[in-house]
């Protein structure tokens, strides 16, 4: 059994922290298992329950643990790892990794005037844009935050229709004929939001990673999309390969 140790210069709440999360992440604890209580952890590694319980509050802002009022701590399934190099839809990243995707619209809307969205899609002054916004989730459970905006001159009519449950990019690929071939894309990290915190079930000020996307056509510089997406930091995590050459 790995020890905490006094004369380690890492603080005992960090050991403590890093030896359940070693645990979790080799399989030793099991999603959705209870991880032993403060009291317990306190008398197995002799240390305080104030130190167990600061060790168990970091494990779970970082994702790996959830607690349930009057139940205790529990293993969090482990995150979605999602590559960031091909661009795909929520559907196909959610069908790929054997889950199943959904969509729930919550809000839809026709926009023009936006100085902003003119010019991150290089649209003309004037021009309309539908919005789109939709909770996103995998096997049910919320995962994401989407906000879509498109140029309505190249999909005229797509807010009459029922995007629940729906892919998006195959509805534009289908009914509109537009192929995407390439998108430019940032994320950083953000707090989730009175709104974010409530719509995806989470505490407000739990850490979120914000997405944004711009996407375009085949000819490579017509624009069409601009989506915000904010997902769970709990349950995401990114990965890219590097090559060094
Ligand atoms: C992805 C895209 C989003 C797109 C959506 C379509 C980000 C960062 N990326 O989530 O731009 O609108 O897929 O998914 O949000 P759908 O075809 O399943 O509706």
């Amino acid at each position: 059994m790995k020890r905490i140790s006094e004369i380690n210069p890492l603080p005992l709440y960090y050991q403590l922290k890093e030896l359940l999360r070693e645990q979790i992440e080799c399989g030793a604890l099991k999603p959705n298992q209870p991880v032993p209580s403060e009291r317990e952890l306190g008398e197995k590694y002799n240390i305080s329950r104030m130190t167990a319980r600061h060790a168990l509050s970091q494990l779970e802002a970082e994702g790996f643990v959830y607690r349930k009022q009057g139940k205790g701590t529990f293993v969090a399934e482990p995150k979605i790892r999602q590559g960031l190099l091909k661009l795909t839809s929520f559907t196909e990243d959610m069908q790929s990794k054997g889950m199943k995707p959904g969509a729930k619209v919550v809000d839809m809307d026709v926009l023009s005037e936006d100085e902003e969205l003119e010019s991150k899609l290089g649209a003309s002054p004037g021009e309309q844009f539908v919005k789109i916004q939709r909770v996103r989730t995998a096997d049910g459970k919320p995962m994401a935050l989407e906000t879509s905006f498109l140029r309505r001159k190249f999909c005229p009519g797509i807010e009459e229709m029922d995007l629940n449950n729906r892919s998006l990019y195959k509805i534009l690929e289908e009914q509109y004929q537009i192929f995407f071939s390439r998108a430019e894309q940032t994320l950083e990290p953000k707090l989730a939001d009175e709104y974010e915190a409530q719509i995806l079930g989470v505490d407000k000020g739990k850490p979120m990673l914000l997405m944004e996307r711009t996407t375009f056509l085949e000819d490579s510089s017509t624009a069409i999309e601009y989506v915000r997406s904010v997902y769970r930091g709990d349950r995401y995590k990114f990965y890219i390969e590097l090559t060094r050459s």
